[in-house]
């Protein structure tokens, strides 16, 4: 008789295993995660430490990383950035994004110092930035999320508190596989509270996800219209129980947050308080930028922390 070679599976281990979302994401981002963690730790990938941040960040969607970046690094690029205030000509390509009403992008000028504005993509620009955006610890964890090269392309310099609605970066940062970038926040001082700082909604980067026309997680970049979005991510995330949570962090002290994850700027601005920061926004090297597509004009793609990582910027210029 042939023996019986089918027998159930009663406790099966995979639950399948997809991606949380139809736009895919990063490995965190599958059903079994917390296995597929689990299993890199034991087979030497993550160390333990890296393990206990990932599956924080499968929860929360977030890592704060106390010291990542060393005083000197930061010490050294502020005075790099004084520098570029007091004499705008002497670097290249810096542009920054003023809103005073209307949103422009222009050519660094002293005087725009004084309005509110973002110093755009000083991780190309100045080699001061280097060994803060790049420092060992983030790319480290970039590393390990992305599963390969982690590359800068979008870089944001605030001196003050930016009061940005809660939002997610998806609608803003399009990238050719959405959701497989990562927002990293340096604290290029000690913040304090009442200087507008960062806020984010704890566990948000789960909340179902916005469409703009039906169909994509980003914002077309000539579409003004963005308040059903901040609305709708808001709402969701309450009525999911998201805690709001201020970041108060300590000066080189960083927090990596999921594409998703919604978040924003404090509205609580003192006058005369400052909230220096940079802001980069990371995908693996063979994602692309939205400013890659349909032909754009873009600057190269170059090696930064020895080989480990790539950065690329926008070229306004073009
Ligand atoms: O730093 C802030 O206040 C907000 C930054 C932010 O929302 C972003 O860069 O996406």
């Amino acid at each position: 008789m042939a023996p019986e070679l089918w027998y159930p599976i009663t406790e099966a281990t995979s639950r399948g295993g997809g991606f949380h979302s139809p736009f895919g994401g990063t490995w965190p981002d599958l059903g079994d995660a917390r296995r597929w963690c689990d299993g890199m730790q034991q087979i030497g990938v993550l160390s333990h430490d890296d393990a206990q941040r990932f599956h924080f960040w499968i929860e929360h969607g977030y890592v704060s990383l106390p010291n990542a970046v060393s005083h000197a690094a930061i010490d050294a690029l502020n005075e790099a950035v004084e520098r570029m205030w007091r004499e705008p000509d002497s670097v290249a390509d810096v542009y920054a994004e003023t809103y005073d009403g209307v949103l422009r992008v222009e050519r660094l000028r002293s005087d725009i110092r004084d309005a509110p504005h973002k110093v755009l993509d000083l991780h190309t620009q100045l080699a001061a930035a280097e060994p803060v955006v790049f420092a060992q610890p983030i790319v480290h964890f970039l590393q390990r999320l992305f599963l390969r090269p982690p590359m800068a392309f979008q870089s944001l310099y605030f001196t003050v508190g930016t009061k940005q609605h809660m939002h997610q970066d998806t609608a803003y940062v399009p990238v050719n596989s959405p959701l497989e970038f990562a927002g990293v926040w340096i604290a290029l001082e000690d913040v304090q509270p009442g200087t507008g700082e960062l806020q984010y909604f704890d566990g948000s980067h789960r909340i179902p996800e916005y469409l703009f026309e039906g169909q994509y997680l980003s914002k077309r970049s000539d579409d003004p219209n963005d308040e059903a979005f901040l609305r709708f991510v808001y709402e969701r995330s309450v009525e999911a129980g998201c805690e709001l949570v201020k970041f108060l962090p300590k000066k080189g002290d960083a927090l990596i947050w999921h594409a998703s994850l919604v978040h924003g700027g404090s509205q609580e601005v003192r006058d005369g308080s400052t909230r220096r920061s940079i802001v980069t926004h990371f995908c693996p090297r063979d994602v692309m930028p939205g400013y890659f597509r349909d032909g754009m004009p873009h600057s190269a793609i170059t090696t930064a922390a020895g080989g480990a990582a790539y950065r690329c910027n926008w070229r306004h210029d073009a």
